[in-house]
């Protein structure tokens, strides 16, 4: 079984709202697979990504207030917090705000945060009750980024793209540079240096977890 320790050197913490598609996200870049019948993630998961010589560790949360708590603590000296909401849906983008910054009191300094619309591909599909209209604009993504990369002191992409990603992993729409986007500038030698008193983590590579996309819970 090839299962070993290893130590993660950046972290990576996945947050949004149940249902938004977090854990497709993750399922279409490291398995290049989606599934329309998912199961909620529990708790959390991870996987962990080598990026030139760093081991990132990227961890999926599940998006209820139930697991406000454990998704904050997770959230400690995380280098990199990616915040998803769904396109079509305005409450998602909205809980960002009212549940998920309020998890980020511990992340690392200059920690970098992301917003990833998902589903892109569901806009203007034609349903009865117009389920399916774009409920948010990217000119407000936008504008959330650059307030929350000010509060954050979030690093900056150095050839200037926006940390503003809209997605879908049903398509394979921008799946691919949202996470590298993340890799790249976390890799980069001054980036979110680890907190002195960070505990050194260190999590279980299993190369078979997600080839099978079995939820390793905690
Ligand atoms: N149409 C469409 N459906 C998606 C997409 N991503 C996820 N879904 C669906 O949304 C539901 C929730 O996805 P999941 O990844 O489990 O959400 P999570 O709770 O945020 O992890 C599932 O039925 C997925 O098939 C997408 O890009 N397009
Ligand atoms: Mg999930």
């Amino acid at each position: 079984m090839n299962n070993q320790r290893q130590k993660a050197d950046k972290k990576v913490v996945i947050l949004g709202n149940s249902k938004v598609g977090k854990s497709c996200l993750i399922n279409r870049y490291m398995n290049k697979t989606f599934s329309e019948n998912t199961i909620s993630t529990i708790g959390c998961c991870h996987f962990l990504k080598q990026w030139g010589e760093k081991n990132i560790a990227v961890w999926d949360t599940g998006g209820q207030e139930k697991f406000n708590a454990i998704n904050s603590f997770y959230c400690r000296y995380a280098h990199a917090v990616i915040l998803c909401y769904c396109l079509n849906d305005r409450s998602s983008f909205e809980a960002i705000d009212t549940n998920f910054i309020p998890l980020l009191s511990s992340v690392s300094e200059n920690c970098l945060i992301v917003l990833a619309g998902t589903k892109l591909d569901l806009l203007n599909t034609s349903t009865v009750d117009n389920s399916n209209q774009r409920a948010v604009l990217p000119e407000e993504a936008i504008a959330k980024s650059l307030e929350l990369t000010q509060r954050f002191k979030s690093p900056v992409d150095p050839q200037g793209k926006r940390p503003v990603f809209e997605t879908s992993a049903k398509e394979n729409i921008q799946v691919q540079e949202l996470f590298e986007f993340v890799f790249k500038i976390l890799v980069t030698e001054t980036c979110c240096e680890l907190e002195p008193n960070a505990p050194l983590e260190t999590v279980t590579l299993e190369v078979s977890y997600f080839n099978k996309f079995k939820k390793k819970c905690c």
